[in-house]
């Protein structure tokens, strides 16, 4: 009997079962094998025909009297809400918070000090410029917001897998996303920062650089949100119970370290599979490999941010953490999808001003101008002052107050009081438990003012830059050439080569010369002369922070009938014990029959399972398979783009004809091409897969390669 070695991942969602029924006038019903209970109006009405409305005649005019068709289509027509103006296409699931270190020490927020305590929390991931149904691989910053249900309320991080950001002052912020987003005329391009506003906002925003040097690195390509940072960006405050103030930045760190895409497989993946992100989430929640992210804290006093070269108030700066290392305090899982993306993914309110007692807030403008910002737009786009009442915002713990009516209202005081102070009764302040604002001192002009501390562009987008490995510096020049070649205005190109070569002259020669330019501008003039004595931070890198092992990555495997079966039993059992995700690509979908008559379950057919959809790839096929791809375009696509993307690739001797077929030639085989026969080199391939991509590859099979290393390296 044949075995089912592929254990297909999402295979089992097949659709409740239809079945046809003619009805009473011949038209056609459909009844639910697995019906739960009578279909009912929003009144509770039972209906008995739900699929002809009510009219006069087999042929006649449709009536209004139809209650439930009218209902029904009332209701459908006003399904949608406005998408969020930023961070429209995200995608929501839940987890828990487990403290492991108190900092008790700096804050009263139990959720911080009692050690071991679980706090259930949402996280919504998301890209930022493009619409609702925009594809998932776009370059773009991606929000990590996070909503803590803690005991004392809930505790909202809306953070971003990017540290800084692109503006220092909240009032320029309708600008830069009017730049991002689709041109107002054409209403193009979707979700991509490649074109002509974008970039003339940015090149006449010189404070944007260091957030560009990030944007156009590989952390705006995430191969997964499950291996991405989040960070608060602002500076935020702990506050003890004596008032007494410490400041604090947030982060998340990935325990499966950080990963990427690459552009072109980015491009390509957007096709294979716009929803590629969520999907990747989803797979591995469901197939019970939850991601998880340490909580981390920089802790540092009023001392530390007086004699911190920038201002720890200015969003476009990191602290480097060699200068204040971060504290890992506890950890997160996301275990669990949600039941219904439109009541929590959708109705989810993040609200930057959602603090609980023991945290505060810092003067940062940005920050300052969030907290009106987040609560204004939940009106807008929840229609309710009363949204905190929908299940997905409101708190676990008691909600007491004289709040009243609005729209929708859910939680009305009961009784005769509804004010405070009153006589009857009813909650009242609580000096000792509530929450206190931080006691800082202010005073100063009243004026419209940006700070001269704010002032210095371009100092850590050098150290950025120049934390970056070789390929990492190619992979931003190559953004950055890429995206300036969508603009039409050369004088806008010109402006962006002017400010990089405040950054780093290589990389601005590589940049003039990726653009054709004929000779260099001059600098754009700096308020403030870059700093070259920052040392390069490791932690910026992506590649120095990758993964330890090939665990929680997914590879592809291309199989064909006849292909040998201890070999691919192998490969599954390793991938198991690590454990990975795997798929079979197979010629037909329904997968095949290996040679020793075990039967593997296809979960892509090869036209829909590229390689750009999996971290690695093995390809195990028969001699006469491989003839058969070997004259299959997408199979060919298969193996080329899989050595084109850097990615390790293992294979059967009789792959061999359908790799040169491919154009990957014997002599082309470095390190990451493995030939696989038993066990021993499959747990190889499976421990070398942990570096996921062959870097220096790219460099022999890019032509702007060399003259990249080059000019970078003096
Ligand atoms: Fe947001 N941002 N933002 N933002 N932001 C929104 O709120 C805003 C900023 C971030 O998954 C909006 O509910 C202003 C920084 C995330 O629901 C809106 C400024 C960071 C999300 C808004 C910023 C973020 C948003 C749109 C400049 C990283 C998605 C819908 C001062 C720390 C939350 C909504 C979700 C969403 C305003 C800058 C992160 C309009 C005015 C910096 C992750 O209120």
């Amino acid at each position: 009997m044949n075995t089912p070695i592929g254990k297909d991942i999402g295979a089992q969602s097949h659709a409740a079962g239809f079945e046809t029924e003619t009805g009473p006038g011949g038209e056609l019903h459909q009844l639910a094998s697995s019906a739960t209970g009578t279909l009912t109006s929003q009144q509770g009405v039972p209906i008995a025909d739900d699929q002809n409305s009510l009219k006069i005649g087999q042929r006649g005019p449709t009536l209004l009297e139809d209650f439930h068709f009218r209902e029904k289509i009332f209701h459908f027509d006003h399904e949608r809400i406005p998408e969020r103006v930023v961070h429209a296409r995200g995608f929501g699931v839940h987890g828990t918070f487990r403290l492991d270190e108190s900092l008790a020490d700096y804050t009263t927020a139990k959720m911080l000090t009692e050690v071991g305590e679980q706090t259930p929390m949402f996280v919504r991931f998301s890209t930022v410029a493009g619409n609702k149904g925009s594809a998932d691989l776009a370059r773009d910053v991606r929000g990590f917001a996070v909503k803590f249900y803690t005991k004392e309320g809930n505790w909202d991080v809306v953070a971003n897998n990017i540290p800084v950001f692109f503006i220092q002052d909240a009032i320029k912020f309708p600008d830069l996303i009017h730049a991002a987003k689709q041109e107002p005329d054409r209403g193009f391009p979707q979700a991509q920062t490649a074109h002509d506003n974008f970039w003339d906002f940015i090149s006449l925003t010189p404070e944007s650089m260091h957030m560009i040097m990030w944007v156009m690195s590989d952390r705006a390509i995430p191969r997964s949100f499950r291996f991405m940072d989040g960070f608060g960006v602002h500076t935020f405050r702990l506050i003890d119970e004596k008032g007494k103030g410490t400041f604090v930045k947030f982060h998340f760190k990935p325990t499966m370290g950080l990963q990427s895409v690459m552009w072109n497989e980015a491009v390509k993946i957007n096709g294979a599979d716009p929803d590629f992100h969520r999907r990747d989430l989803w797979d591995a929640i469901t197939m019970g490999t939850p991601p998880e992210w340490e909580l981390g804290v920089q802790l540092f006093d009023d001392e530390f941010a007086d004699a911190f070269e920038f201002d720890v108030l200015d969003a476009t700066k990191i602290i480097p953490e060699e200068q204040i290392p971060v504290r890992r305090i506890g950890s997160f899982v996301l275990d669990r999808v949600v039941d219904n993306f439109f009541a929590e993914t959708e109705q989810v309110a993040f609200c930057t001003q959602n603090v609980v007692p023991g945290i505060g807030f810092s003067n940062d403008p940005l920050l300052q101008g969030r907290n009106f910002s987040y609560l204004d737009t939940q009106l807008k786009r929840l229609g309710s002052p009363n949204f905190t009442q929908i299940p997905i915002n409101a708190p676990k713990c008691p909600v007491n107050n004289f709040q009243q009516d609005g729209h929708m209202a859910m939680r009305n005081p009961s009784g005769r009081v509804n004010y405070e102070p009153n006589s009857w009764g009813g909650p009242r302040e609580d000096p000792v438990r509530g929450y206190r604002h931080h006691a800082s001192e202010e005073m100063g002009r009243k004026a419209q003012i940006r700070s001269g501390s704010f002032s210095d562009h371009y100092s850590q987008a050098r150290q950025f830059f120049v934390s970056q490995l070789p390929i990492e510096q190619k992979h931003i020049g190559d953004a950055l050439v890429f995206e300036l070649s969508k603009c039409e205005r050369l004088e806008i190109r010109e402006r962006m080569v002017a400010h990089l070569r405040n950054v780093d002259e290589g990389l601005a020669a590589v940049v003039a010369g990726g653009l054709g330019l004929r000779e260099l501008p001059p600098p754009h003039p700096a308020a403030v002369p870059t700093r070259t004595d920052l040392p390069p931070s490791d932690a910026l890198s992506i590649v120095k922070r990758g993964p330890v092992s090939f665990a929680g990555r997914k590879l592809g495997i291309l199989v064909t009938d006849g292909a040998p079966g201890n070999v691919v039993e192998a490969l599954v059992h390793a991938l198991g014990a690590l454990p990975a995700i795997y798929e079979f690509v197979t010629p037909q979908v329904g997968g095949v029959v290996l040679d020793d008559g075990t039967f593997a379950e296809g979960k892509q057919k090869i036209d829909g399972g590229p390689s750009v959809l999996y971290d690695a790839v093995a390809v195990v096929v028969s001699k006469a398979g491989a003839a058969m791809l070997a004259e299959d375009k997408t199979a060919k696509d298969f193996v080329s783009d899989a050595f084109g993307h850097g990615k390790f690739i293992a294979y059967n001797a009789e792959a061999l004809p359908l790799f040169e077929r491919s154009g990957l030639l014997e002599s082309d085989h470095d390190e990451g091409v493995v030939q696989i026969t038993e066990p021993a080199n499959i747990e190889a391939f499976l421990d070398a897969c942990a570096a996921v991509r062959v870097w220096n590859r790219e460099l022999k099979i890019d032509l702007d390669a060399a003259a990249f290393i080059e000019a970078t390296r003096g």
